[in-house]
């Protein structure tokens, strides 16, 4: 089989037992809260390329940890992404009809179950993540990855960067003011994606798990400028949501600071530096260069 076709495949199997894992945690009978579990599970099961969690996986993997001690950690990125996706789509942020294809919660629900949806997938994401008496990791790892897990989605992560995003709607922003924006709002949790497949390997600390955390900022930077072209040069059906949106709502972006074409060059510019991060890694990193490639090859 070429490299390709393995690199398909395992990101498949990545996927399948991301779902498994959400089904897992997702499982609830308690009937008083029957609609607010449905829209949980609407908005988490069965869409999605599941990025985040295949970070934690295949950065685990290559530091030869089990799947299993990974779970856990790869469950609560996706939790907390769903979550910041629901919010991101409220009337009060992005105000979208489509998501993954389908209506997005407050559509398909209301406003009020999708601020709900929101606020309890991130508990449970920290819940799942702190484990129980079975869990595979040790403590003090699991609490660096509660710890890695928080930086990245607050004040200087994924909400600081949306508050940026909010304030910065129908103004123009300089070149470091909207990168600092891309690597808070998107590419924090990418990069927490990856510290948490490192701890669940059991690696806290030192020169290959600093590089690892470069890479991962670097891939989560490259990633959110690739989206920003989707954006402008994507294909609707396969995105599963409307182009021409951040142009439509005055967004500083990429494409409309740099031009189309010098944000595609960044976008692989971030990625080569993510794949130069990789280099103290070896030959153990192969699957995380994969992935680089296919953070600016990916056509949804
Ligand atoms: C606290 C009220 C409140 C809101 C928070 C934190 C937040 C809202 C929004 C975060 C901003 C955000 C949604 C960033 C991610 C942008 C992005 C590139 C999303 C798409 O990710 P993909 O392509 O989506 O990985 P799939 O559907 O494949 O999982």
């Amino acid at each position: 089989m070429d490299a390709g076709n393995d690199f398909q495949l395992r990101l498949k199997r990545w996927r399948e037992r991301c779902e498994q894992q959400l089904e897992r945690v997702l499982d609830s009978r308690d009937r008083l809260t029957q609609r607010l579990h449905e829209a949980m599970r609407y908005s988490t099961l069965g869409g999605g390329k599941r990025l985040r969690p295949v970070l934690v996986y295949c950065t685990g993997e290559a530091l030869g940890a089990d799947a299993a001690a990974l779970d856990n950690a790869a469950a609560a990125v996706e939790l907390i992404h769903v979550y910041s996706l629901v919010h991101d789509d409220l009337p009060a942020m992005d105000d979208d009809d489509l998501r993954r294809g389908r209506p997005t919660c407050h559509k398909a629900f209301d406003e009020g179950t999708a601020v709900l949806v929101g606020d309890a997938l991130q508990a449970l994401a920290f819940e799942v993540l702190a484990g129980n008496d079975d869990s595979h990791l040790a403590p003090a790892l699991r609490l660096a990855q509660l710890r890695a897990l928080a930086y990245g989605i607050g004040v200087y992560g994924m909400a600081g960067g949306q508050a940026i995003d909010l304030a910065a709607v129908g103004s123009t922003l300089d070149a470091p003011s909207l990168e600092t924006m891309h690597r808070r709002k998107t590419g924090a949790l990418i990069e927490a994606s990856v510290r948490l497949g490192a701890l669940g390997a059991g690696l806290a600390s030192g020169a290959q798990f600093d590089a690892l955390a470069r890479y991962g900022a670097e891939l989560g930077l490259a990633f959110q400028i690739h989206d920003d072209v989707l954006d402008v040069a994507g294909d609707a059906a396969q995105l599963g949501k409307l182009t021409g949106a951040d142009a439509a709502r005055g967004k500083p972006t990429y494409p409309s600071l740099h031009g189309l074409e010098a944000a595609q060059a960044l976008a692989l510019h971030h990625r080569d530096q993510a794949l130069a991060a990789l280099t103290p890694l070896g030959e153990r990193a192969t699957t995380l260069r994969q992935l680089a490639h296919y953070v600016v090859d990916r056509n949804n």
